[in-house]
């Protein structure tokens, strides 16, 4: 079939609740797809971080094909032989003494906050139903009923209440307005936060922001809450985007590429006198800590240390900003570039309800690179973080040679 008939039938057969670009892929290897008309492209997009280690990863592919043809699930009902040594190197790898395991991020996210209010409750001492947990604006922490309580995108939030209470939203990146939400009131058991806001633009907060952040947690016994769905596991240009300010949240959330994208895995991570307020009957799900995802993860997370893909997103990234902040001095459309590692983006001179962005990201299609507009005006580029400097310079060209087209 070709891309205009598939296209057609997600249309016809499946829920309308994406905008795809107007690619159909059927084929990923490092840091290219392919189309179903054989047309090869850069991926810039790496499914929203999750395949930082690049498509079809053979070590990953290997784990998860090997354990595929030996055991698959078993639930937690019973216990497997791969979950252990899979919570063990994590924990180790990490530096936590616990790991819970989930599927998806929104998942991890709900974990993350019913551990912090049980901890509340349980260790804190808040009276029940009262814990409130600080959250900022222009968040992304997933899907969920709960989550998009606290959302202020109207997209995500508008005609699915009623809305789950217990959540205070502040501004972001600003460290009074955290500190006078913990001075003046009462109950807070959290500080939920992005080290870097993915779904806003790619919004890198002040330099030392999220190390006093956390200062003012412990100051006012608050549990600091890391989503590091997006901007984990190297993304940055640091194993974890906290490391950049030597952060240790008390709950880290894990997901996207903590499989390399080959399977849904996350993770809430946390200390003991944390974690073990969780008891038998209290949370879990079918599939999390399934064989395979063990398997798949421990070999993602290898991948990720011996391709030191950290230190390759962090010089890459250095780069991609140089080369592209010079062409935005001398280019109106580009306001400028902004990110960490290889999380980057490009602000387009244009207003958010205009098309520039989009028509741009359809020529950057047609040029062979694929990334996708956030926000009307801010392109997003994350691409896989297996690439070398020579295919960096390559997309780099691309991506000026399409803005010039404009
Ligand atoms: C979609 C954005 C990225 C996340 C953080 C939790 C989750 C996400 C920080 C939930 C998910 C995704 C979901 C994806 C689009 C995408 C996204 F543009 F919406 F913001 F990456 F930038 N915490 N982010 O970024 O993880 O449940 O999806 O596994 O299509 O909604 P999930």
């Amino acid at each position: 079939m070709t891309s205009k008939e598939l296209i057609a039938l997600e249309d016809k057969h499946g829920a309308h609740n994406y905008h795809p670009l107007p690619v159909v892929l059927n084929k990923g290897e490092g840091v290219f797809v392919w189309d179903v008309e054989g047309k090869k492209y850069y991926d810039f997009l790496s499914a929203y971080s999750a395949v930082n280690q690049g498509h079809c990863h053979p070590k990953i592919v290997n784990a998860m094909t090997e354990q595929a043809k030996t055991l698959s699930l078993t639930s937690r009902a019973f216990h497997n032989d791969m979950l252990g040594k899979y919570e063990k190197f994590a924990t180790e790898y990490f530096g936590f003494d616990k790991l819970l395991p989930m599927n998806t991020g929104a998942e991890a996210v709900e974990t993350a906050i019913k551990l912090c209010r049980k901890f509340a409750y349980e260790v804190n001492g808040i009276d029940q139903n009262e814990a409130k947990i600080i959250v900022c604006e222009n968040n992304f922490h997933g899907r969920t009923t709960t989550i998009i309580s606290f959302s202020n995108d109207e997209d995500a939030r508008k005609s699915f209440g009623p809305y789950t209470p217990g959540f205070i939203k502040i501004e972001y990146d600003n460290l009074e307005a955290l500190e006078n939400t913990l001075k003046n009131t009462k109950n807070i058991a959290g500080f939920l936060v992005e080290p870097i806001q993915g779904e806003a633009g790619v919004y890198v907060p002040t330099e030392g922001y999220l190390a006093k952040a956390k200062a003012l947690c412990e100051k006012y016994n608050v549990l600091f809450i890391a989503d590091e769905v997006q901007t984990g596991i190297a993304r940055t240009g640091q194993l974890l985007a906290v490391d950049h300010e030597n952060v240790k949240p008390d709950i880290l959330i894990l997901g996207k590429a903590l499989s390399g994208g080959a399977y849904p895995v996350s993770a809430v991570l946390a200390n003991n006198h944390i974690m073990n307020v969780i008891k038998p009957g209290q949370h879990g799900s079918t599939f999390g800590g399934n064989p395979i995802a063990a398997a798949v993860a421990i070999a993602a997370l290898e991948v990720v240390k011996d391709e030191k893909l950290a230190e390759n997103a962090e010089r890459l990234g250095q780069i991609f900003r140089k080369e592209l902040a010079e062409f935005a001095n001398e280019n109106d459309l580009v306001k400028l570039v902004r990110g960490k590692g290889l999380l980057n983006a490009i602000i387009i001179n244009d207003t958010e309800d205009s098309s520039t962005a989009w028509d741009i990201c359809m020529k950057l299609r047609d040029n062979g690179l694929l990334a996708k507009p956030t926000h009307g005006n801010i392109i997003r580029f994350a691409p896989p973080l297996v690439m070398n400097e020579e295919q960096l310079l390559d997309c780099v060209s691309i991506i000026k040679k399409t803005i010039l087209e404009f």
